[in-house]
């Protein structure tokens, strides 16, 4: 089972005011409610491609993110999720629609039908679609974060990680090496016990991720990922590090797949009493009972906020519906950027071989 010594404990509500909270819950709600939503395209056959559920695990993208500077005229921090980060771009400013319309590869997604999920890159609003090779954009980040910098730029880079993803070669090359530039750049390990069907024992000799950071040499902090505000004081406590140029952080959330790897999987593999253990510590009710038991949110309150996401999905749902399919030439440009082109198959001037 998990390891709960692991896991730090108390956690205030970090300086968060009532509005802060209230907005942290919302994008609870958002991501859930848009991810039910993407659950039952799934099973109409509309979504292109698998679906990777954050279940469970939707307080790690939600609070960790919530400690970074966003903004959405690319002066921000970066970020790079992980599949299961849907949240993550929710905070960062993707639109509802947006999302819906790029897991049904619709023809106005952000790819245009080309790429799947969490697969989209925008420089503006400061996120980068991930490589599906795992451990490849800690590389790709720990570059982004020496550009930062070097450019003498006060920006951060934040990366997830699954626990699967640490056991790549890319992973070490591409921390240690920003580990060793003291460059601004916090990665979070999400622990969710599974890649795929691997448990972690079979993936790290560790007791916890974090040990690794001693041979890293860099600052780390472990605490529960089901808890939104202690994830985002620890990410808090991380980025305000690098950003004030004390270098990289590891950090790692406890938390759980709830669903198999993705909704084709009926995740045979898992006892059920463990499916029960993580179910009774769901991340958005622990944030729900803890909001009414300190008095920071009222019944209503909350209520409404569920409400007016309920109202905020359904028509995000209905303008992802109604989008069109992209044209099937279109698959043919622009593939290697090509900013205008004649006919598609004459990118690289050839001759065309049908017109020989
Ligand atoms: C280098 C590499 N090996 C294997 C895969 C296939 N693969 C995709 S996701 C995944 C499991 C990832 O597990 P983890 O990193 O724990 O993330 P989680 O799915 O639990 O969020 C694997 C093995 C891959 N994409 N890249
Ligand atoms: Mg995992």
């Amino acid at each position: 089972m998990i390891n709960d010594s692991a896991v730090a404990a108390g956690v205030s509500a970090g300086g968060l005011g009532r509005a802060q909270l209230h907005e942290l819950y919302h994008y609870l709600q958002l991501t859930r409610q848009v991810e039910q939503a993407l659950t039952n395209l799934y099973r109409q056959n509309k979504v292109i491609g698998g679906l990777y559920r954050s279940l469970g695990q939707e307080a790690t993208a939600v609070g960790a993110v919530y400690a970074l500077r966003r903004r959405t005229d690319g002066t921000g921090d970066v970020l790079a999720p992980a599949i299961r980060n849907l949240g993550s771009l929710l905070l960062m400013g993707a639109p509802p629609a947006e999302v819906l319309r790029q897991y049904m590869a619709k023809g106005n997604s952000p790819t245009a039908g080309r790429e799947q999920n969490v697969h989209i890159t925008d420089y503006q609003r400061g996120y980068l679609a991930p490589i599906s090779h795992l451990g490849t954009m800690i590389e790709i980040l720990a570059g982004v974060a020496l550009s930062f910098r070097m450019r003498g730029e006060r920006r951060v880079a934040l990366g997830f990680s699954g626990d699967g993803a640490t056991s790549t070669g890319a992973f070490h090359e591409g921390f240690n090496f920003a580990a060793v530039q003291r460059a601004p750049l916090v990665v979070i390990i999400e622990n969710n016990r599974y890649a795929y069907s691997t448990p972690i024992e079979r993936q790290t000799a560790c007791e916890s991720f974090i040990e690794k950071a001693g041979g890293y040499g860099v600052w780390s902090e472990c605490c529960d990922g089901n808890d939104v505000l202690a994830v985002f004081g620890m990410t808090r406590r991380a980025v305000e590090r690098a950003r004030a140029g004390e270098g990289a952080a590891l950090l790692e959330v406890i938390t759980y797949r709830r669903k198999g790897h993705a909704e084709h999987d009926p995740q045979h593999y898992v006892p059920a009493e463990e499916l029960k253990h993580w179910q009774e510590r769901d991340p958005v009710d622990a944030f729900e009972r803890r909001l009414l038991a300190e008095g920071w949110a009222t019944p209503d309150e909350l209520e409404t906020i569920r409400a007016r996401v309920a109202e905020q999905v359904e028509r995000a749902r209905d303008q992802a519906e109604s989008s069109p399919m992209p044209e099937p030439e279109g698959a043919l440009y622009p593939v290697y950027g090509d900013a205008e082109i004649a006919r598609p198959w004459t990118r690289l001037s050839l001759p065309d071989p049908h017109l020989a």
